[in-house]
């Protein structure tokens, strides 16, 4: 999944394809590179953000959607707003991103299961301004599970197919780097919940946890833009642990590692392919 922020904000790339034309034009390079979604998104959830109205965020997103789903390729919009999705699903993507796993919209999970496509489901514990406040844990894997099973019991009653949930740990959302890396390396729990088994999704490209591991020697934090070979790393390692997609913003070495991981799972005599959930149609 390649990201198309198109926001002035975002913390690993905001503003670089904040018009409409430059981020259709991402979009589609991202998928001539090998992406197969692109996630568009309108807002930003850096830490601290405050959020903007309903009309910004269709304002900058209604031409990148559009467009790129009139040039064919599996779209995904990244929204927590029901009339956003509703708007993105009419002019035809295959998949709604969620970063509040439908909490943060009442009107979302019921939108998303009329409409049959895939759902990512995002662990989520409130609006960005102010998440790090609620970053507490005692065992961040089993409270994430458990917030997450909450959740999927809460979508499937308001008539999402268990089908086509993809559940996401939220790697930085309400999380410090502490609790993020408990959550990548626990991906298989992540996705198994009262016996049933989820495809998983993993949004690492850049985030600040690996900007810190990354610290030069006096503490100061890697940029964003140069965080993206660990970003490759974590891809590696999380799709070879069995993970369904990566979110990342640079394409080409990502999908490399997916093919490696792949190879990996084969030769393992795991399933190559992962989970069989298709944002190609609807189901
Ligand atoms: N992270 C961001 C935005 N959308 N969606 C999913 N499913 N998972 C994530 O981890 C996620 C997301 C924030 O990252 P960005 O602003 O750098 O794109």
């Amino acid at each position: 999944m390649g990201v198309v922020n198109v926001t002035p904000d975002s913390f690993s790339d905001g503003g670089q394809w904040y018009g409409a034309d430059a981020a259709i034009a991402h979009g589609l390079e991202l998928a001539a590179q090998g992406a197969d979604i692109v996630d568009v998104g309108g807002e930003s959830t850096r830490p601290g953000a405050q959020r903007i109205s309903q009309e910004e965020e269709l304002r900058r997103i209604g031409p990148v959607v559009t467009e790129l789903v009139r040039a064919g390729l599996p779209v995904s919009i990244d929204t927590m707003r029901a009339p956003v999705a509703e708007f993105a699903l009419d002019a035809g993507v295959q998949l709604v991103n969620d970063v509040s796993g439908g909490l943060a919209d009442p009107d979302m999970p019921r939108l998303v299961a009329a409409a049959g496509v895939a759902y990512v489901v995002v662990h989520w514990r409130g609006h960005s301004h102010d998440m790090y406040s609620r970053a507490v844990y005692t065992d961040v894997v089993r409270e994430v599970r458990e917030e997450l099973a909450r959740r999927v019991d809460a979508v499937v009653h308001a008539g999402v197919d268990p089908r086509c949930v993809v559940l996401d740990p939220g790697l930085g959302f309400g999380k410090r780097p502490e609790h993020n890396w408990p959550l990548l390396t626990h991906l298989a729990e992540v996705g198994t919940l009262a016996g049933a088994t989820f495809p998983v999704l993993v949004g690492a490209s850049r985030k600040r946890f690996l900007g810190n591991l990354l610290a030069g020697p006096d503490g100061t934090p890697r940029p964003f833009g140069d965080c993206d070979g660990a970003t490759v790393a974590i891809t590696a390692l999380a799709a070879a642990a069995g993970a369904w997609c990566v979110r990342v913003h640079q394409v080409p070495l990502n999908a490399d590692a997916v093919r490696v991981a792949a190879a990996w799972r084969g030769a393992e005599g795991a399933d190559a392919a992962g989970p069989a959930l298709s944002v190609t149609g609807r189901s």
